[in-house]
């Protein structure tokens, strides 16, 4: 019997690990504690998704903000200029798998409408910042999956109101392959303040942005280290974040507001969620409202089939890819860890 579990946690392991999500956010260093897919804990600013697998395919939906992604309960504040720090994480308490592709992150304005009620599917996106390879040829998405953090600091001239800031991993170690591409989008609702006034000069629409043929989403170069890498979704808007860098990792987690115990959203909406958590998080007065998670987009696609064994299926093996073994060997050696923690009983 101890080897029939053994085997089945074997089958189904990397397809449990290989991919992530958003796991936490700060605004000026003020954190931020999300929701780990299907175990809603709490109020946060972030968008939560359904699964932690990838967004496939261009013309998804789910482009938006992610699987399935829910509206979330808290507009948190931030100002022109705020640093924001994205701390990602891989499944089961891993740290994020993938370390080829690159970090985009976009805004859209929510308008006239509180963004914990804002439906993303009309949103103009204006892409604020993106980085690729460094100067070594290693991607940043390399030091994310050893840990680091990623801070966006946001454009000066922002005019004031409520946002999306849509903060995005590709991963392409697929991306030899047309279709191979993972998309991990996130939703984090912030309120600016101040009394900037810059618009946009360019936005785009996502689906729509990406085309499965554009070169920096179907690349059969990616690894080659000295290969050009064209960024998908246009330039940097003239609403450009105003620095960009890696981070030390978050340390610890950070923790949900408090007195807001709420029932586990369903994806078909309805569930209440987050009343009266209207005063947590915000240090500004800003709105920090309460809303109802009824689905962000009528879309539910299967984004998350296909990507089981993503890690594993790759194409070659290059001089410039040489964390794969390693991040198969510290699933291997978890589940070995497993096994034997198991055995012990
Ligand atoms: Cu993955």
């Amino acid at each position: 019997m101890l080897s029939i579990l053994f085997l089945s946690l074997i089958a189904v392991a990397p397809s449990v690990f290989a991919h992530g999500f958003l796991g936490q956010v700060a605004i000026d260093g003020k954190w931020y504690a999300g929701n780990v897919p299907n175990n809603y804990k709490g109020p946060s600013p972030i968008r939560l998704v359904n699964d932690i697998g990838p967004v496939k395919g261009s013309s998804n939906d789910d482009l938006m903000c992610g699987l399935s992604a829910q509206k979330a309960a808290m507009v948190v504040p931030a100002n022109p200029g705020s640093k924001v720090t994205f701390q990602w994480s891989g499944g089961g308490g891993q740290k994020w798998p993938h370390n080829t592709g690159p970090l985009m992150t976009y805004m859209a304005s929510c308008g006239s409408t509180s963004c914990g009620q804002f439906d993303p599917s009309g949103a103009q996106w204006f892409k604020i910042d993106e980085v690729g390879r460094k100067s070594d040829g290693n991607w940043y998405q390399m030091d994310i999956s050893k840990g680091a953090s990623f801070d966006v600091s946001l454009p000066q001239d922002l005019a004031p109101g409520g946002y999306l800031i849509r903060h995005e991993i590709l991963a392409l170690h697929l991306a030899v392959s047309m279709g191979g591409a993972e998309f991990y989008p996130s939703c984090t609702q912030v309120q600016i303040g101040g009394n900037g006034s810059g618009k946009p000069n360019a936005t785009v629409s996502f689906p729509g942005a990406y085309s499965d043929s554009d070169p920096g989403i179907y690349d059969p170069t990616i690894y080659d280290s000295g290969s050009q890498y064209t960024f998908p979704g246009g330039p940097v808007s003239n609403l450009a974040a105003t620095s960009d860098s890696l981070g030390a990792p978050a340390s610890g987690s950070a923790s949900f507001p408090s007195g807001t115990a709420a029932p586990s959203p369903s994806p078909s909406g309805g569930s209440g969620s987050g009343s009266g958590s209207s005063s947590s998080g915000g240090n500004g007065g800003s709105s920090s409202s309460a809303t109802s998670p009824t689905s962000a987009s009528s879309s539910s696609s299967g984004g998350s089939q296909g990507g089981g064994s993503c890690s594993l299926k790759r194409k070659k093996s290059s001089p410039g890819n040489n964390n794969h073994p390693r991040h198969y060997s510290r699933i291997m050696k978890r589940i070995m860890h497993h096994a034997t923690a198991v055995s012990s009983f």
